[in-house]
């Protein structure tokens, strides 16, 4: 299999500047050295250029900040994510804040669409990022993503003249989260969203649920999107992010997601977003990041087999 990086430098979807870092951050940490290890074929596409924005547009909605310059990077981002899958690799798209996986996923459900299989999308966050213009508090556009993927409206507009893919609200698996707004959470409970908070995680762990995520995949002959929002991570584990939130997963939880992900071959392209090499301390959350995607991509403990639920 080939790995195609993309870095996605945006930041003006978040609260705090510095994701725009990210990709930087990433490649200084190894991304491209830990996957050609696994024996991939590591193609780096640098870095997408801001894209100019187009004056014509008419007036933008209110409660989505900067909207015009988060719209011309998730149109450009949208059509570049849908050739990357055309190609035949599995993209992976660094950012820069989660307003990114507007394009990307709508890019990559696009392709899937035309390919007639059913994309799923693991959303681990400390977030539900299910907001709209009509129920966010902040109004930063990194709250709505997982919202607007799902066909919610409000920011019909966003992709120009791009087609919108959206995903079925069951096809939507939010994990990991613990901060939610009022209305988002109404919003949340009024739809198919299938949902593993920290509270499930506390309860079941992580290899129950994502072993349920895995199933309701396969039981469709579906295929796998990870949008990997770093605040997923405990705080004490991963610093170098803007919204922070206690609570999340540890180190080997989130590697045990990642190598079930792994194990399950159905993962077919990924974001890694939120990353502020701003905030962080020397590196500490780049090289977290990088080697969860390691395991993502096949890096294992021992060379044997994974146990299966009825080995052990
Ligand atoms: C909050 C925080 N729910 C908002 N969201 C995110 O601004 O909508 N923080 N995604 O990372
Ligand atoms: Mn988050
Ligand atoms: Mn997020
Ligand atoms: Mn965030």
């Amino acid at each position: 299999p080939r790995i195609a990086l993309l870095g996605i430098p945006i930041e003006i979807g978040a609260s705090q500047a510095g994701t725009l870092m990210g990709p930087a951050a990433l490649r200084t940490a190894g991304i491209a050295r830990v996957l050609e290890q696994l024996e991939l074929a590591v193609e780096d596409h640098g870095d997408l250029a801001m894209p100019a924005m187009v004056s014509t547009d008419g007036a933008p909605p209110a409660n989505a900040k900067y909207y015009k310059e988060v719209k011309a990077w998730v149109r450009a981002l949208s059509e570049r994510a849908w050739q990357l899958a055309r190609t035949g690799a599995i993209p992976i798209f660094m950012g820069g804040d989660h307003s990114l996986s507007m394009g990307s996923v709508n890019g990559v459900a696009r392709y899937w669409q035309e390919q007639g299989r059913p994309l799923f999308v693991l959303w681990l966050d400390a977030h539900a990022d299910y907001n709209t213009p009509a129920t966010t508090i902040t109004g930063n556009m990194h709250g709505m993503s997982a919202a607007f993927l799902c066909g919610e409206p409000g920011l019909d507009d966003l992709l120009g003249e791009q087609p919108r893919v959206s995903i079925n609200p069951d096809q939507l698996d939010l994990f990991g989260i613990r901060s939610i707004d009022p209305l988002e959470k109404k919003l949340v409970r009024d739809r198919p969203v299938v949902l593993a908070d920290m509270r499930a995680i506390d309860e079941f762990g992580v290899g129950v649920l994502i072993r349920r995520v895995i199933e309701r995949v396969k039981a469709r002959n579906g295929v796998l999107h990870v949008s990997f929002d770093v605040d997923f991570l405990d705080p004490a584990v991963a610093p170098g992010v803007g919204t922070t939130v206690p609570g999340g997963a540890t180190y080997r939880e989130a590697h045990l997601v990642m190598e079930l992900l792994h194990d399950s071959g159905l993962v077919r392209s990924a974001d890694i977003v939120e990353l502020n090499p701003f905030l962080d301390e020397r590196g500490r959350t780049a090289r977290v990041a990088v080697e969860l995607i390691g395991s993502l991509f096949g890096l294992q403990i021992t060379d044997r087999p994974t146990p299966s639920n009825a080995v052990f």
